[in-house]
């Protein structure tokens, strides 16, 4: 091949529709595919998800060159590996002597702009495609954007639903409602289990895989013995069947819904698989639809999970390309703390979060609510620096890349962002984490209890943010009943509950530097 066209195919763009695949001709083009260690270190990724995305890269190389594509595949312990997407297009550039780069957009702010930075340094046209994998152009988000005060996730959503005609009757909604949310999202009876997820066997790839990152990664976070994600579109499609049979009916009743050892419950668990590119996400909701239809699945289980991919997923997608690079460094409540040790270690008495940071551990999984209500619930009352926090969820979780980690952070997790994507701080006390779980009744903690060693810390806490940002939130509609409750509170009982705040947050640990970046 004579001056091929070379296509970098990145370790999330695992699909074989990929804009720089689908319009290139096999026999004049070189695909490259990079395992680099800048990538899995520049932050200290869980070991299991440096497994999947090295496991399911190799999967899709392999595939590529059974149908009839060059594939020029660089591993990480490769001799010559320089380590860094830059210095391995470099290499590729004088092995092929391309007449030109066609690579479909990184997904992530950072790696777009070293594309950026390359094209103006090599000497060879470069050709960046949008990514059509996704419903919604940045050129149609920044139209929808422009112009509104509140981007509201609820109001965009009703425009992906008239965009691909999912649960629509002609022009109006499915049912005569938009949202079913109203009968989703029960507190869990006694004895609540879900189905257990299909497991997937460690070919050849996969254990060479294994054993690489255990080798070579050894001091990341993360455990690797429960290592079962799907690792090629064949094994996503499985784990898809497997949810829509089996987990679809009952997702919108248990959503939020958390238990001990469940790790699972009826969530989907396709976020990884969907996020690297072996399920295609519109695919997945039309198939959800026809559960219903069929009568398989009721309305709301299958609203509920649509609005998650074509609402929240492309929403948060475009949020974050309208508000990086400034997002990454947002702290609208200008919050210092450093990161406790708990979210490393596990090792705290308050049971919901040494489980959650548990299930993290040893799965890269923990399911919305966890992520949301606990984890992130914590760090915002207790006032975590977001910078510190966001780096924790890009560590820990097998799905999190930078466009949808970030804004989940630090928009709908932390407020960091001053509101832009949430109407109010999703901040909760024990009560919401007792109603929701089973937690409290294995903690050393008393949820009922307001104040004083005993009691739940999140109940004082809640108190404590609500108050040191009164200046942000004392206006707020949708904050008025718990500001209405704390101004009638005695001024003693509110010296209480900051005392007793107070007294908690002196108690926390911070994080050893190491655990995200190396020496920091
Ligand atoms: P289900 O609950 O079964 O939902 C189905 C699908 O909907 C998911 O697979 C996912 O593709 C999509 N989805 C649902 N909610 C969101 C959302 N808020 N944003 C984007 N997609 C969504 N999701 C990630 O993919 N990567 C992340 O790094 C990530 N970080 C998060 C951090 C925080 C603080 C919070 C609150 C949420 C985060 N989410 C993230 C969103 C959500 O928690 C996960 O997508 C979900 O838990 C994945 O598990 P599942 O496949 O079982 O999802
Ligand atoms: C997260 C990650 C890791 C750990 N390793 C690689 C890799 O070796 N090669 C690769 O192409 N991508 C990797 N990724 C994903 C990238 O860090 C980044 O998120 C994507 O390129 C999207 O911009
Ligand atoms: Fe968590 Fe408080 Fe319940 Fe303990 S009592 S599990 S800290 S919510």
């Amino acid at each position: 091949m004579t001056q091929p066209l070379l296509i970098p195919v990145l370790g999330d763009q695992l699909s074989h529709g990929l804009a720089s695949l689908a319009g290139s001709d096999r026999n004049d083009s070189v695909v490259l595919m990079m395992e680099v260690r800048g990538e899995a270190t520049h932050i200290k990724h869980h070991k299991a998800k440096i497994a999947l995305i090295f496991s399911a890269m190799r999967h899709f190389a392999a595939e590529l060159a059974a149908s009839g594509w060059t594939v020029d595949y660089v591993a990480l312990d490769d001799p010559d590996n320089s380590g860094s997407f830059a210095g391995e297009l470099a290499r590729a550039v004088k092995r092929h002597q391309p007449r030109a780069i066609r690579v479909t957009e990184p997904s992530e702010w950072r790696v777009r702009q070293d594309v950026a930075q390359l094209a103006a340094a090599l000497s060879l046209p470069v050709e960046v495609l949008e990514d059509m994998r996704f419903l919604c152009s940045h050129g149609e988000f920044a139209d929808w954007a422009e112009g509104r005060r509140e981007w509201r996730m609820e109001f965009f959503y009703r425009e992906m639903r008239r965009k691909t005609g999912l649960l629509m009757e002609g022009n109006q909604p499915e049912g005569g409602r938009w949202n079913f949310d109203t009968e989703n999202r029960s507190g869990p009876p006694a004895g609540l289990r879900g189905p257990a997820l299909p497991r997937f066997a460690h070919d050849e790839i996969t254990t060479a895989v294994l054993a690489l990152v255990e080798g070579k990664f050894a001091d990341h976070f993360g455990a690797l013995g429960a290592f079962n994600w799907p690792v090629s579109a064949s094994e996503a499609e499985t784990a898809a069947e497997a949810f829509l049979n089996e987990r679809l009916p009952t997702f919108g009743q248990w959503q939020d819904a958390m238990v001990t050892g469940e790790d699972f419950m009826f969530h989907a668990v396709l976020s990884p698989a969907i996020n690297l590119g072996l399920l295609d996400p519109l695919d997945l909701c039309r198939r959800a639809e026809a559960e219903y239809r069929k009568g398989n699945a009721p309305l709301a289980a299958v609203e509920g999970f649509i609005r998650q991919i074509i609402g929240w997923r492309e929403y948060i997608r475009g949020v974050y390309w309208q508000t990086m690079p400034g997002l990454a460094a947002a702290n609208a409540l200008g919050a210092t703390r450093p990161l406790p040790d708990f979210y490393w270690t596990g090792e705290t008495e308050m049971a919901c979060l040494a489980d959650c940071v548990r299930i993290t551990r040893e799965n890269a999984y923990a399911h919305h609510i966890q992520r949301l209500m606990v984890l992130g619930n914590f760090a915002l009352l207790a006032g975590i620096d977001p910078a510190e926090v966001a780096d924790w969820f890009l560590v820990v979780y097998a799905d999190a890349f930078d466009w949808v980690e970030l804004p989940n952070v630090a928009g709908m997790a932390l407020f960091a962002d001053g509101g832009r994507l949430a109407s109010k701080p999703y901040a909760a006390s024990g009560a919401y984490i007792n109603r929701m779980s089973n937690y409290c009744s294995g903690c050393r903690y008393d949820v009922k209890q307001k104040t004083g060693p005993q009691a739940c810390p999140f109940n004082a806490l809640y108190w404590h943010f609500l108050d040191r940002n009164v200046d942000k939130f004392g206006t707020s509609r949708r904050l008025a009943n718990p500001y209405a409750t704390w101004r009638r509170m005695d001024g003693d009982k509110r010296g209480e509950y900051l005392a007793s705040a107070d007294a908690f947050l002196e108690t926390l640990v911070p994080a050893k530097p190491g655990w995200a970046r190396s020496g920091s």
